[in-house]
């Protein structure tokens, strides 16, 4: 496995000599992040985000996102021009030698969470999600607005967008996603690119938007869109695990076993009552998720792909980006390393 960090690019305050100096640090996941989602990425654009992280020492493993215009997820007439922009977009990353692109096929809200700095009884803080603050709120009348929503959207918008959700049910859904990856992965097969859905994060439908990408019946059912290396899965462990009746490592080695997890984001989250979590520090022991499991399982498959330390606590009095601080994620890694070095050595 290749250890990676995502990179928030030159506003990011960790900087990428920060990430250097993790040990068993190798590669750096990011994207150009001022481009409208549904336009073309510029190959100079791509160039100098590869050239600025090679410049550090490290590759530029995979990008972390392309987005998925709404109009797509939706099926609505303007697709196809946006879908022949995003296949353009994985030409030109292919072009600059990219060979992974992260994505997701959730409408209108990417990951959710009720609170970005929920204290731990150590001190540190993280990202939790609260079953009951979620249910209490309403994205288009409420005054509560969850933290990660797209502020981009005004509440005109907003109440817009999810009155035409409501038309749409999962398996419209599923109609337009298979609409896109058998668009999409054709190009991606020219280019070189092997492309990785997120599951949905948590994985179960939310204020009532259709969510698709939940767990082992959607994995296969999404690998059958199209069966090629290059359709496969971002197995983000945190995110599948967070609907309790998921077996996440049964996830992980299906789709090990069909050769289509072509990244994976591993984190540890602690199941509380109902469908509430917090996201605790990677070791087991402070979590849901077996992370020697999840480890063992990419090594016995000898799996070469990029992983991720995935969200990671405030601590040591850091502050900035919630989730994505310098030091629980570098201590995130290294501790997966340390598993993973302990198991090759095992095999011999
Ligand atoms: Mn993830």
């Amino acid at each position: 496995m290749e250890m990676t960090f995502r990179w928030y690019g030159e506003d990011d305050p960790v900087t990428l000599e920060n990430i250097r100096q993790i040990p068993t640090m190798r590669g750096i996941i990011s994207a150009i992040y001022d481009v409208p989602v549904g336009e073309v990425w510029p190959v100079e654009r791509i160039q100098k985000l590869k050239d600025t992280i090679e410049a550090s020492g490290l590759r530029l493993s995979g990008i972390e996102s392309v987005p998925v215009h709404e109009d797509i997820k939706m099926g609505k007439p303007s697709r196809d021009q946006l879908i022949e922009n995003y296949k353009q977009t994985l030409r030109n990353l292919g072009e600059c030698g990219i060979d992974m692109v992260c994505y997701n096929f959730m409408p209108v809200f990417d990951w959710t969470r009720t609170d970005l700095a929920y204290e731990l009884p150590d001190g540190s803080n993280a990202l939790i999600f609260d079953e009951e603050v979620a249910k209490k709120m309403d994205p288009v009348n409420g005054e509560l607005s969850l933290p990660g929503w797209d502020s981009s959207y005004t509440k005109e918008e907003m109440a817009d967008i999810m009155a035409e959700y409501s038309k749409i049910d999962d398996e419209m859904l599923w109609d337009n996603l298979e609409y896109f990856i058998k668009e999409i992965i054709p190009v991606a097969e020219e280019a070189g690119i092997k492309m990785a859905i997120h599951p949905d994060d948590p994985p179960y439908s939310i204020f009532g938007l259709p969510r698709i990408i939940t767990g082992k019946d959607a994995v296969e059912r999404f690998l059958d869109l199209y069966d090629s290396p290059n359709n496969g899965v971002t197995l983000c462990v945190g995110s599948y695990a967070s609907d309790p009746k998921n077996n996440t490592i049964e996830i992980l080695r299906y789709a090990l076993e069909r050769n289509r997890v072509n990244f994976v984001h591993a984190r540890n989250i602690l199941l509380k009552e109902g469908k509430s979590f917090e996201e605790s520090a990677h070791p087991s022991e402070y979590g849901s998720i077996d992370m020697y499991e999840v480890i063992k399982a990419l090594s016995d498959y000898d799996w070469e792909g990029p992983i991720r330390p995935d969200h990671g606590r405030m601590i040591w009095g850091e502050t900035g980006r919630p989730g994505y601080g310098l030091y629980d994620r570098a201590l995130g890694a290294t501790y997966l390393s340390g598993l993973w070095e302990a198991l090759q050595k095992d095999k011999k």
